[in-house]
């Protein structure tokens, strides 16, 4: 049972939008305006993983997406898959959401996000017009997509290694259990999925979240790989499978003349695994720390966008963009209204998409919990100078991200401070976001149960 104090909040919320939730407003002129949006988003995917990021593997096709667009330098994610997309999908941080970590979130008694309080991006683009799918990884966040506001979605519980049936018996295909065959390879069923989409849609504006299966392990060979290949080159392959699956979407997109309709972002959920990190590396320097670690190695991840006649073509830039940013992009771009009485921490950075300098923003804050707890958390506030994290350690980020060094700088630690201070992400502020959440519920305090999973 959910308290009436909650459900006046959420009411509020759905109220402050014209229509409701769900409910489209925009007439067939203004949808016809609106850019389509692709978000991809791979799985534990590092700046040494990319190409184009000087990183160790071939990616033509990510490579020739950045070549044709924009490619930020300094995007930032969270250390590991719940929170990042989580982030990502509220544009909200997680001290506000209350989902910090990795849990697996059975049942929305004990998970700390709830579509009854919380407001997803989908949501807010479908109000704008939008037909909305997700194709990929749930699993991290309870519920799932038609849940959450999905229209159409193809979806797996997980965390991690969706290939093949030896992995994954079952996925989801709005709402109806289907069976994994023999030899079926998931992310060539997530692809032709996202072919009908694109193509049934095709004339009206849409959102795709794309969080593909690409490349958390563990690894199988994909239909590509020669027999008897190693982990390392297994590693290598599912990168490569993964930038293939990429280039098909952009030859589908080509197909049907959407190119000059549809933004693509692609992105990393968080950096790569710490024990590939070794072999993942930017013009042959390791990068200092890899997933699930606060050091820059764990959040620095690649950021694409491309846009044929609207995004510049082959620039880069060295903005600082975090995941919450995404929220409020999409929502300007789609022409929707931003959901009133909530907390939003993004900024949108349209201009900087149409060529145009914008007002990038002065830091990025990164956060992650110890699993299932709400007092041994961690974060830390960036500029582009330094860092300083929960222990009020300093860092000179100038030779980021192989090397953040420890250092003193009264000047700015106090800036950075006052960030912290107005943030206020502390065990108080996660307590009282935990209590509210749970006050009204069966059962009261939540047991986060930690996944049996370690990613
Ligand atoms: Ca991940």
């Amino acid at each position: 049972m959910i308290r009436p104090a909650i459900l006046k909040i959420a009411a509020a919320i759905i109220m402050a939008v014209p229509g409701g939730l769900g409910v489209s407003t925009a007439n067939a002129a203004e949808k016809s305006t609106k850019p389509n949006i692709i978000f991809i988003l791979a799985d534990d995917l590092g700046l040494g993983n990319v190409g184009v990021y000087g990183g160790s593997f071939k990616t033509p096709n990510i490579d020739k997406l950045a070549g044709e667009g924009l490619r930020f330098s300094h995007c930032y994610s969270l250390p590991v898959c719940g929170p990042s997309r989580c982030l990502l999908m509220t544009g909200r941080y997680p001290f506000r959401t209350g989902l910090l970590d990795n849990s697996t979130w059975k049942t929305v008694e004990t998970c700390p996000v709830n579509p009854q309080r919380d407001v997803m991006i989908q949501s807010v683009m479908k109000q704008a017009g939008y037909v909305t799918a997700c194709v990929g990884k749930w699993g991290q966040i309870c519920l799932g997509p038609g849940e959450w506001g999905f229209d159409e979605y193809l979806s797996y519980n997980g965390w991690g290694g969706g290939y093949w049936r030896k992995q994954i018996k079952q996925y989801t295909v709005n709402g109806r259990k289907t069976e994994l065959l023999d030899d079926q390879y998931l992310p060539d069923i997530q692809h032709r999925f996202i072919t009908d989409f694109v193509t049934k849609h095709q004339a009206e504006p849409f959102f795709l979240y794309y969080p593909m299966t690409h490349p958390h392990e563990p690894f199988l060979p994909t239909p590509d790989s020669s027999p008897g290949a190693d982990t390392n080159r297994l590693y290598a392959d599912n990168i490569e499978y993964m930038d293939k699956l990429v280039g098909q979407l952009m030859a589908e997109l080509d197909r049907l003349h959407l190119r000059e309709k549809t933004l693509v972002i692609f992105a990393g959920d968080n950096g790569t695994d710490r024990k590939l990190a070794e072999i993942s590396t930017v013009n042959g320097r390791r990068l200092n720390g890899a997933k699930l670690t606060m050091d820059e190695g764990g959040s620095r991840v690649p950021l694409i966008a491309n846009w044929p006649g609207v995004v510049p073509a082959g620039k880069v830039r060295n903005d600082l963009i975090d995941f919450s940013d995404f929220f409020t992009t999409f929502a300007e771009l789609g022409g929707a209204k931003l959901p009133v009485g909530v907390k939003l921490d993004g900024r949108s950075f349209v201009p900087q998409l149409r060529g145009e300098n914008g007002t990038p923003r002065d830091w990025v804050f990164v956060q992650m919990n110890n699993r299932g707890s709400t007092t041994k958390a961690y974060w830390y506030v960036r500029n582009q100078g330094f860092k300083l994290n929960e222990q009020g350690e300093l860092f000179d980020m100038s030779e980021a991200p192989f090397v953040e060094k420890l250092v003193t700088n009264e000047p700015e630690r106090r800036k950075l401070q006052a960030i912290l201070d107005e943030l206020n992400p502390g065990p108080s502020s996660i307590k009282e976001r935990v209590t509210d959440l749970t006050a009204g519920r069966k059962g009261a305090a939540p047991k986060a149960k930690a996944s049996p999973e370690p990613q």
